[in-house]
């Protein structure tokens, strides 16, 4: 009788674990904005990018599949987070197959990025899928030891890890596709040399406003102002759609509060945006007269576990609001992050709110923020059984009137 065998995807299948094991004991690279420039300039080269990327993807995907593998069972174990699991296993084998493959054959170039969209396309819909998880997670175990904070730490890291590889898988499908770009002729891959970043905010404020009118039948101005020593429009080295993503949902949610709290004004107050650009940082302020947010939930405004509610039942006369639900803060602020910048807010209540972007303004400073796996990492997914080591404040305050103070 013949031996058993296994079949080669079932051989590589047993393997896989061995490979994470392997490649999650390297550091990812951080690529500087030059750095991705010069993949795309004129002699740029496809095989030095096809070599660095079957290294480099494998060591991205292993040190965040090393995390997911450390999450509660309780979560791991539900079938959304399962299915995102199984993404992962299935995007390294395909990635690993490129190993022993030759750099000069032009069709294991064609091939590759071939693979490299059929991998793009399965992670679409990885963050509503994992939203997923954790609302099943929340229903099951309501009570549970797991925190706002752990799930905070993981899912900010792998969202960061997920923003980072589809840039690099972005790059390379876009300048190796051999066409060249005719939208934006002088952009290299998803990167504008010369992002202009007062068109960006009018953009975003324009699509925004579009939805605005259709849920409320207004909407506020725009007021915009640039500063910049030389009498230019600031542009920066940036990737145009990552800035008007986090302008969008700064503009959503600075219109929602303008119109939720002038419901019977009919004027508005507008949208203030300021863009100024120094020696080390361009920043960006959006201000609204909104009415603010109390100090003690602008936390809230980015957490995950407060953000992740069941999607609401739409009725027939039921609108989904303009802003507030989803991951939009969050991963906001992670673009903002993924090039070392950062996202705050600055409420007073009753009054509004100023929406804070701070970038780079020196492309040699812009270096990819990428979460690394260590024993760093390992500790914060510990979940603490211990006792916080600041007080409750009591709502009852002691009743001290018994008490006599000591001459
Ligand atoms: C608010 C709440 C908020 C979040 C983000 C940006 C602007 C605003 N305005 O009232």
């Amino acid at each position: 009788m013949e031996k058993p065998r296994l079949c080669t995807a079932t051989m590589k299948f047993v393997s896989v674990p061995k490979h994470i094991e392997h490649f999650s004991k390297f550091s990812p690279s951080p690529l500087s904005m030059k750095q991705f420039l010069d993949f795309g300039s004129i002699n740029a080269c496809e095989k030095t990018s096809f070599v660095f990327l079957r290294q480099e993807l494998p060591v991205r995907l292993s040190n965040i599949m090393k995390e997911i593998n450390l999450l509660p069972d309780k979560l791991l174990t539900t079938q959304p987070v399962k299915m995102v699991q199984s993404w992962y296993i299935q995007s390294l084998i395909e990635i690993l197959e490129f190993l022993d493959k030759n750099p000069d054959d032009y069709k294991v170039l064609g091939e590759f990025v071939d693979a490299l969209v059929t991998i793009r396309n399965r992670h679409n819909d990885v963050v509503p899928t994992m939203a997923q998880g954790i609302i099943e997670y929340k229903e099951t175990f309501p009570h549970d030891a797991v925190t706002n904070q752990n799930i905070q730490y993981f899912l900010d890291r792998f969202y960061m890890s997920r923003i980072s590889i589809r840039m690099l898988i972005n790059q390379h499908t876009l300048i190796f596709d051999g066409s060249a770009n005719p939208v934006h002729p002088n952009t290299i891959g998803s990167i504008d040399p010369l992002c202009q970043v007062g068109d960006v905010v009018q953009d975003a404020f324009h699509s925004a406003k579009m939805l605005c009118d259709q849920y409320y039948l207004c909407s506020p101005d725009l007021i915009l102002q640039e500063m910049n020593k030389k009498n230019l429009p600031i542009s920066i080295v940036y990737v145009p759609s990552h800035l008007y993503h986090m302008l969008f949902e700064l503009f959503k949610n600075a219109m929602r509060a303008t119109i939720e709290t002038h419901e019977n004004s009919n004027n508005l107050p507008p949208i203030q945006v300021m863009v100024s650009l120094g020696g080390e940082d361009m920043s960006i302020k959006v201000s609204d007269k909104g009415g603010g947010v109390p100090f003690r939930r602008i936390e809230n405004l980015f957490s995950y576990m407060y953000s992740t509610a069941p999607a609401p039942q739409m009725g027939e006369h039921t609108r989904p609001p303009l802003a507030g639900f989803g991951y939009g803060l969050p991963i906001s602020r992670l673009y903002a992050k993924y090039f070392q910048g950062d996202l705050q807010l600055y409420s007073m209540e009753g009054h509004g709110t100023d929406a804070v972007i701070y970038l780079k303004a020196l492309s040699t400073d812009s270096i990819e923020r990428l979460p690394v796996y260590n024993k760093t990492a390992l500790k914060n997914y510990k979940v603490s059984q211990e006792a916080d080591d600041w007080c409750i404040p009591s709502k009852e305050p002691l009743d001290l009137s018994n008490y006599k103070v000591a001459k």
